[in-house]
């Protein structure tokens, strides 16, 4: 719990306040023990303190399990400035963060989240050198959600070779709900593998994109019409908690796989979903290729290298429904043990000499 700190198993959790550019952040540290923390900077307006705080710390231990499947030898970390981003980000601010960031001599990388951009990083990067995610320009990896994309539609090709027998999704139908960054580009892998697309989005723009570059895409109404179609596979690639109590036993397709972040409403969603015959294809599993991709500029950025570490996540997905099968356990519980299992192993050889 919040009250004992000691209890949440982090590393480091520091607080860093400027009081000049009305900077206050938190950084979290969940785990060292593959290599340095590796997580984004959310900038958000969070309602107090402690709000802020169990996001962080919560965050960044869902990094270090992001990173460990990931195949990464970083380790999970993630920081919050809390704040209203239109009114308080400046480069006086940003810079003030980026020589917390230094501060910290590595052992935490920052990169971009929820209210940062690229251009952001640069600014950081101007305090820093432990800062990700940054603009092409400046020897970064550009858009991520390129990879994220990439490594989802490697992870919906393992659960569909789980439940049909053949890793491609040629000839199923698959709903997309949002099209954005992420899910434009998991439709043109889903279309180049002759899967059959059915789609969804609040924004009218997004939805006249499809209609422009591919009008053999189904569109729907809203996503509660999505979940109820008549889909082979789900990929929510919108907001969180897309999977709750009541999408799931609306649920038509066998296979849930997609970019979303938490997307479980609660914890219970898992059983519910393995009532129903569900596969679910755990989200910090088949979206880390975005984290691979700016990971991958730490080494000086290299396109097909990176590409090559997202192709994987298919063999991990596959590995981890193997493991759920055998283990009688949810896909997402097979997840964090294989994570665990990675961290324990490979970060006592860190510690031994
Ligand atoms: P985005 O903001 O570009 O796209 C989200 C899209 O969803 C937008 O087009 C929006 O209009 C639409 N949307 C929002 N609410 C909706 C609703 N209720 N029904 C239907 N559509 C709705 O975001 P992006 O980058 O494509 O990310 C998508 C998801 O994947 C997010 O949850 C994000 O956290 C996650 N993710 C993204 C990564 C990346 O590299 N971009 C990496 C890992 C996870
Ligand atoms: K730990």
């Amino acid at each position: 719990s919040l009250d004992d700190p000691s209890s949440t198993g982090h590393e480091q959790v520091v607080f860093c306040q400027d009081t000049q550019t009305g900077l206050r952040a938190i950084i979290g540290i969940y785990s060292t023990a593959l290599g340095p923390a590796l997580g984004g900077t959310r900038f958000y307006p969070y309602p107090s303190e402690e709000a802020a705080l169990a996001d962080v710390l919560d965050l960044s231990r869902g990094m270090a399990y992001k990173n460990a499947l990931a195949g990464l030898d970083l380790g999970g970390g993630k920081a919050v400035i809390w704040g209203d981003p239109d009114q308080l980000k400046s480069e006086p601010l940003l810079r003030a963060y980026g020589r917390f960031v230094e501060s910290l001599n590595g052992r935490y990388y920052t990169a971009c989240d929820v209210g940062t951009y690229v251009a952001d990083m640069d600014v950081i990067a101007r305090e820093t050198r432990f800062v990700t995610g940054r603009s092409v320009e400046h020897g970064g990896a550009g858009d991520s959600s390129v990879l994220t994309a990439w490594g989802v539609f490697q992870g919906m090709r393992a659960a569909a070779e789980h439940v049909w027998g053949a890793p491609t999704l040629n000839g199923r139908r698959v709903g997309v709900a949002g099209l954005g960054k992420v899910g434009k580009h998991l439709t043109r892998h889903l279309l180049d593998d002759h899967a059959e697309v059915v789609a969804t989005d609040v924004d009218p723009r997004a939805r006249e994109w499809v209609r422009a570059n591919h009008p053999q895409v189904e569109l729907v109404d809203d996503a509660a019409a999505l979940v109820a179609a008549d889909i082979d596979v789900y990929a929510p690639c919108a907001l969180g908690g897309a999977l709750d109590d009541d999408t799931v036993p609306a649920l038509r397709a066998k296979v849930v796989a997609g970019a979303a972040n938490n997307q479980l409403a609660h914890p219970g969603i898992e059983k519910l979903l393995a009532d129903r015959g569900v596969l679910y294809a755990p989200d910090y599993v088949v979206n880390a290729g975005g984290v691979i991709q700016v990971a991958d500029e730490i080494e000086g950025f290299n396109f097909d290298r990176a590409r090559l570490r997202a192709t994987r996540i298919y063999d991990t997905t596959r590995q981890i429904l193997r493991l759920a099968d055998d283990e009688g356990v949810p896909p997402a519980v097979a997840a964090d043990r294989l994570a665990e299992r990675r961290m324990a192993d490979v970060g006592r050889l860190r510690t031994i000499h």
